[in-house]
């Protein structure tokens, strides 16, 4: 009886547990260890590893690289050259669609690369195999590791903070608590924040917000650590400090993640800000992650927190995509125990135990239910791995090496393999296809202009009975170390729908209101059709 018990126990958990219509399949190769990674067109992904010896990325002249353009449509990479190390750099659009990366590490012991602390590099992407980093001669202000960069409303980029050396904790002597505008005329002057001193030791890739709406419309929200401000850049002044967080550390080295939840038009594009998961002791390698997330309303005057749990699985390292839809967003990747960082020479594991089940987050939903655990992955993604959206609505995954140098062995070897996952919200309904968008029915070859609260026209087909169709715009962001910066997402207002033969519809589609709500630059405009996103989105150029 007891046995018959335990048995109904363990079916049903396995029931609660695994999402059957979520997929996971391997499509690559990346070459590089993918340690930094964006999309830059709709159908490629600049990967930037740190500099590192790797055999497969070689270049015509013979030697090897540590950065490559991943070709979803070949699922091909294109070796990159670069000269500086790039190691725990940072990345970021301007207005414009140039994409800028900047900071590093010291020079390489293990291939040619020259110090990369100021480094700057300008990539104009492009879809022909042709394009290629040029790196600058102009240096950062100071020199940054483990810096944050985010797309302003103006179409400049601010970078924040970092370290001058690389390290596990931060200290006062390798602090670098300034922040710069990069502006397309390359203008670059430090200003001092005394956040990124309050917050020392964890202020490590400081999480960097435009607050899109309400009474903080935008200023900056910056969290490190447990600490959290909103922040007058202009002014170079702290507008109002947030209440110290629930949970453990959320910052490097006891690496956690967060993002602004998507904006809706429904609620007046109100800003949620969400941090999970990290770690509660530094340099307890065996010590359980963070099974914590805490939730702030920036909309408020007064913003507190909100804890929950992360879904039911510590994690720390964990990767953030918001889906397509807007609802959902996605957490994946990491591991159950310890924090960030490499592999000891003495073989010390810092981390363990990879958290091979994502969980999805329905940020609509009251507390105690808008977790649900999906069917895990059988590649561990620990230290320096990566994910994002991808314009077909699946999340692109890669990365993994927390060995100090390529190394095929060990308990965690790099890792090359992508995988694409496929959230449920794929299958059960059918995809719209958008054939014409602003009158051009050439889409994503070159990102269509739009302006803010344009109407755009848009012709879609759809077979079956339509469901309720819905619009939303994405920036998937620039992903690295648990960061996602600069993504976005926006709910569009979608109006007079309309059959125009079979299964053809028109629509119009509202851009953002403003530039504060979605910062210029490259974005992804999906249709979905309840809840399932379109066949591919459309690239466009918004500002
Ligand atoms: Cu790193």
């Amino acid at each position: 009886m007891g046995h018959k018990l335990l048995s109904w126990f363990i079916l049903a958990s396995i029931f609660i547990v695994a999402y059957v219509d979520a997929q996971w399949s391997v499509t690559g190769m990346t070459g590089v260890t993918s340690m930094h990674a964006m999309m830059v067109t709709p159908t490629t992904i600049i990967i930037i590893d740190k500099a590192e010896n790797n055999p497969a990325a070689v270049l015509p002249d013979g030697t090897t690289t540590w950065a490559a353009e991943y070709n979803l449509v070949t699922n091909k990479f294109r070796p990159l050259k670069l000269s500086t190390n790039t190691f725990c750099s940072a990345g970021a659009f301007f207005g414009n669609g140039t994409f800028l990366s900047t900071a590093g590490g010291e020079p390489s012991k293990v291939v040619t690369a020259s110090d990369g602390y100021r480094g700057i590099r300008y990539f104009q992407p492009c879809q022909d195999g042709a394009c290629q980093i040029i790196e600058t001669p102009s240096l950062l202000s100071s020199a940054r590791w483990y810096n944050a960069m985010v797309t302003t409303p103006t179409g400049d980029i601010l970078n924040l903070g970092g370290s001058v050396q690389s390290t596990g904790a931060n200290s006062a002597n390798k602090n670098n608590p300034t922040f710069e505008i990069h502006s397309a005329n390359g203008n670059n002057k430090a200003s001092p924040i005394q956040f990124l001193v309050d917050t020392l030791p964890y202020n490590l890739y400081p999480f960097v917000h435009v607050i899109p709406n309400g009474l903080w419309q935008g200023y900056y929200f910056i969290f490190a650590n447990k600490a959290s401000v909103i922040y007058d850049i202009t002014k170079n002044v702290a507008v109002k400090a947030l209440p110290e967080a629930p949970g453990g550390i959320r910052s490097y080295p006891c690496t956690g993640v967060a993002t602004l939840l998507p904006l809706d038009y429904l609620d007046n594009y109100n800003p949620q800000f969400l941090v999970c998961g990290g770690q509660s002791n530094f340099n307890q390698f065996t010590n359980p992650a963070e099974n914590t997330c805490a939730r702030t309303n920036l909309g408020s005057p007064n913003p507190t927190w909100e804890a929950d749990d992360f879904g039911g699985i510590p994690r720390v390292m964990p990767d953030v995509v918001h889906l397509a839809d807007g609802y959902n967003v996605l957490f994946l990747n990491g591991a159950s125990v310890g924090q960030a960082g490499y592999i000891t020479g003495g073989g010390t594991l810092l981390a363990s135990k990879p958290a091979l089940t994502p969980v999805l987050y329905s940020m609509n939903k009251p507390l105690g239910k808008r977790w649900t655990q999906l069917t895990a992955s059988t590649i561990p993604r620990m230290y320096h791995s990566v994910a994002s959206l991808i314009p077909d609505g699946s999340v692109w995954v890669s990365g993994s090496n927390p060995n100090e140098n390529y190394n095929t062995g060990g308990p965690f070897p790099t890792e090359f393999r992508v995988e694409i996952f496929t959230p449920p919200y794929l299958s059960g309904n059918a995809r719209p296809q958008i054939t014409a968008f602003k009158n051009q029915t050439s889409l994503n070859v070159s990102p269509i202009q739009v302006a803010y609260n344009e109407a755009v026209p848009v012709t879609y087909t759809l077979t079956g009975t339509p469901g309720t169709i819905t619009a939303t715009i994405a920036q998937p962001g620039f992903h690295t170390h648990s960061q996602a910066m600069s993504m976005r997402l926006v709910h569009l207002q979608i109006t007079n729908i309309a059959s125009s033969g079979q299964n053809t519809f028109t629509a119009n589609i509202y851009m953002p209101p403003n530039s504060f709500i979605l910062p210029p630059g490259p974005h992804y405009v999906f249709i979905l059709n309840n809840g399932t996103p379109c066949a591919k989105a459309v690239w466009v150029l918004i500002g």
